[in-house]
Formats: structure tokens, sequence, C-alpha cells
């Protein structure tokens, strides 16, 4: 081989052909930030009108109607394009805008949307971003939003330009500082980008600042896609938030990848877990685009009802409770059953998808989670201090937990944990405990990201496995091909021995070995039964191969998918989506529009029906336990198990199982592409559910 002469590094640094190819730019980058979204034909006058539309209704909660008196009168508005827009629309103003929560791809557009309609309107429009969420409002920290700025981010993932938190600004003092930053500020409006929690946040901040004339506009922003608004009547209003596609097609993408992979090496299950703190919309998207063999959809387990254990309990003359909804136990099995039907088919390998928020939709845990949540809560209201930073170590937790139950802290939570909880909560991992017992974000969800669901089924999972295949029920099918051949190469009849050792020989593809064979003794122990082998003679080693690739090896690969795809860029669909909603979102402003949330109708229709609107937030809230408190936030929309996307994919089931001799049924749904035509325009469970609505109803909503 030639030796590279030595070139100084120098030398080699400065080289332009280095330059370029190790350079933060290069050609995708420039693609993107070039790229121009349409925009909605609202968008297409010299400015906009918003046009109330008193047919769409709620129910209103009485609470929401006590605490947001200012703001929950709002109708839902129509953006309307207009030649002659208002001395008020054309009036220089200054807008404030700020992410909350977890990044979401298409946030960057928001603000190139917001910031064009803006500059449009009138090139003394000022944009101000607050830094690293809800806290750059409390604290004051902003930048300015130029031109140049938007230019670096437009098209691009994450939230970078401005960083995000999860701050929530929920107390009198933070509310007050809040209040002096955006006058001292001297902003005419705040838009919060952010996901439920985040726009309820806005809806309080658009009623504290009423008064003051600052607007308050929320933009659905999650990649769980539990953003969804009905009116009372079922008119879907926004079907879903941004960025719920691009982290659906960047999951979709690497399962997918998995799916080659473990069909190619056919030797390892893929265990996927899939973000989406409590709905499982992320999961279901992932089994549209993917065909992945199992997918477990949490809205759907917490339907199910075991019908054996009600007729029983129904000729006892009783009613069984446990009945109702799915136990880990139970899910374990599920998983069981898919994997020895594909075993028995010789595919010994495969991918599941397991949502992120399954546990919410099992009673049992679902029961710890929330008691855990009461007495975090209490003894954080009772104490100036944290439970987690009183009670660090997870000993310190459960020895508080104890006292509880032994009636020692019978000022906190009392009667909340009781000896059962305690048994049972000490039966389970430390790591499952540690899981449950883990620290609540600041508005008081469960941090279903934190626990390891997946470990704690597997196990359960692994242990299942294990009784089966002692009871001979988890076993991998050999083709018939490959018995015949092997017994005919040791010199030994097939017909005379595949009997013998399998129960299906002669009229099945795939062989599955007799029930009572489960090890190289009982496999002696069957061909003596069969009058094939004497007491004394070794068992032929032909016959020996073909039992040992009948027996099964569980291994698994796991993988967390959430944090990878909410960084990705996004796909054209959410690069039009954000954009469109941040020319809404300068339309709802510059119309003297608070407390409503920006959002696109008929997203699941062809982009020439998308029709901006704002919808007023305070009469989508509704009473829910939040830090051991009833409190007032937007509802989240969980997956609609009778909804077409749902009831598609539930029928396809066995099919994408595949437990049969014949292929897989994967699909490929390829990379996120800025260009070309193979990427879909959006997501597939807006597509099913809009064709199912026009199928039932013969036109589009
Ligand atoms: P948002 O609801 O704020 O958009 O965040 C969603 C999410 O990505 C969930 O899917 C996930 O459970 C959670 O955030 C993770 O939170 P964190 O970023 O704090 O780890």
């Amino acid at each position: 081989m030639q030796n590279t002469p030595h070139l100084p590094l120098e030398e080699l640094l400065a080289d332009p052909d280095v330059q370029a190819v190790i350079s933060n730019t290069n050609a995708e980058l420039i693609e993107r930030r070039s790229y121009q979204p349409p925009a909605c034909s609202a968008f297409e006058g010299r400015g906009t009108e918003l046009v109330a539309d008193s047919s769409y209704t709620f129910e209103i909660d009485r609470e929401a109607r006590r605490q947001l008196s200012n703001i929950i009168d709002n109708p839902v508005q129509e953006v309307r394009p207009t030649e002659a827009p208002s001395d008020n629309f054309l009036r220089p103003r200054r807008i404030g805008i700020v992410f909350s929560g977890g990044p979401a791809p298409g946030g960057h557009n928001v603000i190139a949307g917001l910031y064009d309609a803006a500059m449009k309107a009138n090139p003394q429009n000022e944009v101000v971003g607050f830094l690293v969420g809800p806290d750059g409002i409390i604290q004051g920290d902003s930048i300015s939003i130029t031109a140049k700025r938007v230019d670096r981010y437009r098209n691009l993932g994450g939230f970078t330009m401005l960083k995000t938190g999860r701050t929530k600004i929920d107390t009198p003092k933070k509310m007050a500082l809040s209040r002096q930053t955006l006058l001292e500020m001297q902003l005419d409006a705040l838009v919060v980008v952010g996901g439920d929690d985040s726009n309820t946040n806005a809806a309080f901040l658009a009623q504290e600042l009423y008064d003051s004339g600052i607007q308050v506009i929320g933009v659905p922003k999650t990649i769980d896609g539990d953003i969804q608004v009905r009116d009372a009547a079922g008119h879907v209003l926004c079907a879903m938030s941004f960025g719920f596609h691009t982290a659906a097609r960047a999951f979709s993408q690497e399962i997918s990848n998995l799916c080659t992979d473990s069909s190619s090496d056919i030797k390892y299950w893929h265990i996927c877990k899939v973000m989406g703190r409590v709905a499982s919309h992320l999961a279901l998207e992932v089994a549209l685009q993917t065909h992945a063999n199992l997918c477990l959809v949490g809205e759907d387990l917490a339907d199910y009802v075991d019908i054996r254990r009600l007729k029983r309990a129904d000729a006892e003359g009783t009613i069984d409770y446990t009945a109702y909804g799915m136990t880990l136990r139970h899910v374990s099995r599920v998983i069981c059953d898919a994997i020895i039907a594909r075993a028995a088919v010789g595919k010994n390998y495969g991918v599941m998808v397991l949502p992120e928020g399954l546990l919410e939709f099992i009673n049992e845990i679902q029961v710890f989670i929330i008691k855990l949540n009461t007495i975090i809560a209490q003894y954080n209201n009772t104490h100036d201090l944290d439970f987690h930073a009183a009670f660090p170590r997870l000993q310190d937790k459960l020895e508080y937990l104890r006292r509880l139950v032994r009636g020692i802290r019978k000022d906190l939570s009392y009667g909340v944990w009781n000896d059962r909880d305690d048994e049972l909560f000490n039966d389970m991992p430390s790591f499952f405990q540690e899981g449950l017992l883990t620290e609540r974000d600041s508005h008081g969800n469960f941090q279903f990201s934190q626990v390891p669901t997946e470990e704690v089924l597997l196990g359960m999972v692994r242990d299942y496995l294990g009784i089966l295949r002692e009871k001979g029920r988890y076993k991998v099918g050999v083709h018939r091909r490959f018995v015949r051949k092997t017994l005919k190469r040791g010199g030994l009849d097939p017909d005379l021995y595949g009997p013998a050792v399998f129960q299906n020989y002669g009229n099945a593809e795939y062989l599955l070995t007799h029930d009572t064979i489960i090890s190289l003794k009982t496999l002696r122990q069957a061909l003596e039964r069969a009058g094939v082998l004497t007491t004394k003679a070794d068992i032929p080693a032909a016959v020996e191969k073909c039992y040992l690739a009948t027996v099964p090896k569980f291994k698994t690969q796991t993988h967390f998918y959430g944090y990878d795809g909410r960084g990705a860029d996004p796909t054209r669909f959410d690069c039009m989506y954000g954009y469109n909603l941040g020319l809404t979102v300068f339309s709802l402003i510059a119309n003297g529009a608070t407390g409503q949330m920006a959002a696109i109708r008929n997203l699941e229709h062809d982009f020439k029906q998308w029709t901006p609107i704002g919808i007023p937030i305070a009469p989508l809230m509704h009473l829910e336990e939040r830090k051991g408190r009833l409190a007032l936030v937007i509802e989240k929309a969980l997956v609609d198990v009778k909804a077409p996307a749902f009831r598609i994919a539930a029928a396809y089931r066995d099919k994408w199982l595949a437990a049969t001799a014949n292929n897989d049924q994967y699909r490929r749904p390829g990379p996120i592409r800025f260009t070309g035509k193979s990427e879909e325009d959006r997501p597939i469970t807006l597509r099913l559910n809009s064709i199912g609505h026009v199928l039932a109803n013969g036109d589009p909503e």
C-alpha cells in the first residue's frame, strides 16, 4: 500500500475541499432553509379579518366559567382574507413568543409564519422570543427575533432558537412577575406554543392579562398528538397538534429498519417503546406506518373485558370487577401468545411496539400512580420541603410509605396507603418502584418516560415463556424440508423418525415437536416409546439436530424512541402546518383575539381545504386531579378505539403478526424526505379517519 505523504495538519485543515466536507452547512440544510411553505388561501389577501362562527358550541364546565370569566364566551373564529384590513390590523405592535414543554418539529416554522405575517402587515412590527420556556417570561429573559434569526431556523427541527422549559406560571408570584415583564417590555401580545398544560396556562394568562389589554394566544404543539379538539356536536376543529407527524415518521423509519434487520438475522425480538406520555396515538401511527408484528394500544387494553371471567361470575351470581381492563400479567400473556404463534411457524423473531403510556391504562398500576401522586403532593403541600429532596434514596421513600401504613404519620395521607398497597408495592422490582416514585413534572404529571415499562413487562414475559417451554407449548416450528433432509443425510427414514418426534408430521409445512418433548431426556423417552430407539442406544445425531432446531431462545433488544423523533427535522406536513399556524397566530392577534388557540381546520383533508381558525381555550377545560388537587386543564385526547384508524389497524392485527408460513407484512415508510413524492402528505391516522368519515357521511366535514 502506498504511504500517504505526511501533510502538516494546518495545511490539511486550511484546504477548501476539507472545509467544504466538514462544514455544518450541507445541501440538505440549504434546501430546507430556503423552502417556502405554501400559505392557506385565507392569507392571500392584503390582510385578514375574523368571522365568529357560533354554530360551534361547547359544554362548559362551571368552574371554568367562574375562573375564566373574561374569555369563556369567546366564539370559534375563522380567519378570512380581506383587501381592506382594519387600522388595528395594520398598526405596529410588539409580540412575544415562548416555547413551553417538550420540543416538537415545526416549532421554528410557527415563529417564521408569525414573523412573516407581522412584517407583511407592518414592517415596524416587532417579535421577541422568551428564552428557555416560561422561565424567560418570569425572569424577563428574551431576544429580538430578526429576519436573520428566522432564516437560520426555517423548516428546521427542535426548539433551538429559543430553547424550551416546563415551568408553569401557576402561582400569584409567578403571574405577577410575568405581568411585570410583559408590561415593562410593552408587549401587545404573548404567544404560548405548547401542549395541553401549556395551553391551559395560556388561558389563565389571558384571563389575568385581560384588563391590561395584553392578548394571549396558544398554539397546539406536542408530538404526543393528544391535543385534538371537537365541539359539543363532535365537529373536528383541531385534528392533531404539530410535531406528531414528524415524530411518528422518524420512529417509523427506525422501527421499519428493525423489521428489516430482524427478519434478516432471525434471532431477535425487538421491543420498541414509543413516546407519548399517556395516549397511544404515536404507537398506533407507527403500527400503521410499519406493520410491526405486534403493537399494543393502551386505550384498547383499558377497554378489555374478560368475557370468561364475567360468565363465571354470572354463574356464581357475583360481580367480578377484575374482569374489566387488563392486568400487567394479562398483557404479558398477550405478548407471549404472539411470540409463541410466530415461533410455531419458524419465526422466533419479530418487532413489537409498546406505548410509553401503557401503564396509565393498567388499572392496578394506575391506582398506585394516583395514590403516590396524592401522597407526594400532600407531603409537598404540608411541608416546605420537596418529597424527593426529603427522601432522596429509594429506601427512605419506602420507609416513609411504611410509616404511613403503620399510622405513624397520621397527619399525612393516612388511609391512602394501606397494608395491601405496601405488600404489592414491595413485591415489585426496585427499578419499577423507583420509576413509580419518580418526580412528577411541574404540571403534576406522572413522568412515564422515566419508567422502564418494557423491562417490567419483559421480566414477566420471560418468566411465562419459561413456564410455557416447560409445558411444551413454546417451541420453534421447523420446516418439513429441513427435517426430511437432515434425517435422510443422517441415514434415517424420515417417515419413521418424523412421527416419533413431531406431532404434525406429514400434513404441515412447519413441524412442531410433541408437547412432551422438552429436553433431550424427554426426546429419548419419546423415541423409545415410539419403538425407534433402544434403551442403550444414543439418540441419532440427525434427530438431535432436528430437535435442537426447535428449542426456542427468547433473545431481545430493547429500544426507546422518543427524544430522537422529537428532535427530527419536520416533514413537509409539519413545515406547512407550523408555518400556517404562525400566520394564523398573527391574524388572531392583529384582529384583537385573546384566550384563543390557533388551529387549522380540515388538516385531515387536502391542503386546499385547510382553514385557519381560532378556538376558544377556556371552554375546553375540565377538572382533573393535579398535584393532589382538582385543577382546570384541557382534556387530553386519547386514541378513539371506535374511529376508523384504530379499527382498521385492529382488523390487520393477525395479518401483521404474520404467524403463518408466509412472508412478513412489513411496510417501509422510508426516511423523512423533504423533496420527492414518496412521503405521505399527512399522518396515516388522519387519512384513515378522514376516508372513514367520507365513506360514512358521503362528504368531508
Ligand atoms: P409535551 O407534551 O410537552 O409536548 O411533551 C411530550 C413528551 O415528549 C412526552 O411524549 C414524554 O412523555 C415527555 O414529553 C418527556 O418529558 P421530558 O422531556 O421532560 O423528559
